[in-house]
């Protein structure tokens, strides 16, 4: 049996975290031959304190053979204690009325604590993925305040995007999504994102020469993937749970497996694809060893994409430009 991977989890007792704390539980993140214990954080306040145990309830019920241990925190000193990975999952919502500069700032003081609390406490290897918003940056807030981890360990997840553009272009050519390759996200994940579905291939072929309805590739299918998180609010009244767990999932599995499949997560930019450096912003990467990432190089980039890919970049600039006095 190998020694189990602590995982830490924050917003343990909200939507996305009912979803995924099973899912990691049942072998489904790490592997079916891989031990977990699971380390719970939520805010400090009864409420979600109680939601918390009762997920931690539900999760003994299952007595899940790969579960060695689950722990409830609500300071993230104690959270990250020795963690492999940290799923940061919580965060506030965006308020009625409020402006995104307002969530940018809000939140960003939430990722300056949990950014130092896991650079202090967390394990040597650890691995940290960023879900929420303003997920790409509040992962440049939290790898700022990380002085011992390099900010390479830190990336936010633009893999729901990735999964949702696959799809589009699956049923619009009506074969099976498995057809969908290479279709990477570029930059934030916000609805300026960019599904490049240039590069991107179905059955093999470009998906240019499968869709020849160029007008909606460049129009309805970029709007839809961008304003899909919208759309799930409005049907649901409530926003992607499921799905941004299976994200997650999918992100951490990648990343953690060695292979030529190229995938979509937000890493510091390097200035590769036109991406200002220092932002996170989407880019295909590789995964080249367990938890290492390299961006992959020279995939061509028309005019269209790069246009695009310039609006995607001038917002993450703003963000950035918003939250500076947070950036240490
Ligand atoms: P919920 O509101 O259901 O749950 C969030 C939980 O986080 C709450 O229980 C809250 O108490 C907790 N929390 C807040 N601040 C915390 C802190 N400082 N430490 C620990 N816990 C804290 O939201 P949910 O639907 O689970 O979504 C979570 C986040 O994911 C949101 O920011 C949301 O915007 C974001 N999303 C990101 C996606 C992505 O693709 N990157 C897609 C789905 C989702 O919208």
């Amino acid at each position: 049996m190998k020694s189990p991977v602590t995982v830490a989890v924050t917003g343990a007792a909200g939507q996305i975290g009912y979803s995924l704390l099973f899912r990691i539980a049942a072998g489904e993140m790490l592997g079916k031959d891989q031990p977990v214990k699971l380390k719970l954080l939520e805010i400090p306040v009864e409420g979600p304190q109680k939601a918390m145990r009762g997920v931690a309830m539900e999760l003994d019920d299952c007595a899940f053979p790969l579960l060695s241990s689950i722990s409830m925190h609500d300071d993230p000193n104690e959270a990250f204690g020795d963690a492999n990975w940290c799923l940061l999952v919580g965060s506030k919502p965006r308020g009625p009325g409020m402006e995104r500069a307002d969530l940018l700032k809000d939140n960003g003081k939430i990722f300056i604590g949990q950014g130092k609390a896991i650079d202090e406490n967390a394990a040597d290897d650890c691995r940290v993925a960023v879900v929420g918003n303003p997920c790409n940056t509040n992962t440049m807030i939290a790898a700022a305040h990380a002085k011992r981890l390099g900010p390479e360990r830190f990336t936010a997840m633009t893999r729901l995007d990735q999964n949702r553009a696959s799809t589009q272009l699956a049923q619009k050519a009506g074969v099976p999504v498995t057809d969908v390759n290479d279709l990477i996200i570029y930059g934030n994940h916000s609805p300026t994102m960019y599904a490049n579905f240039k590069n991107a291939t179905i059955g093999g072929k470009p998906v240019t020469d499968v869709i020849t309805d160029h007008a909606w590739l460049e129009g309805e299918f970029l709007t839809k993937v961008g304003k899909r998180g919208a759309a799930i609010i409005e049907a649901r009244g409530l926003s992607s749970a499921a799905s941004a767990a299976n994200a997650l999932i999918d992100h951490v599995r990648a990343l953690s497996t060695v292979s030529d499949e190229v995938h979509s997560i937000a890493v510091k930019s390097d200035g590769s694809y036109g991406f200002a450096e220092g932002i996170w912003a989407s880019m295909p990467v590789k995964t080249v060893a367990p938890g290492t990432y390299e961006v992959v190089q020279g995939l061509p980039i028309d005019e269209f994409s790069a246009s695009k890919i310039a609006v995607t970049n001038d917002e993450l600039v703003g963000e950035r430009e918003t939250v500076k006095e947070m950036l240490g």
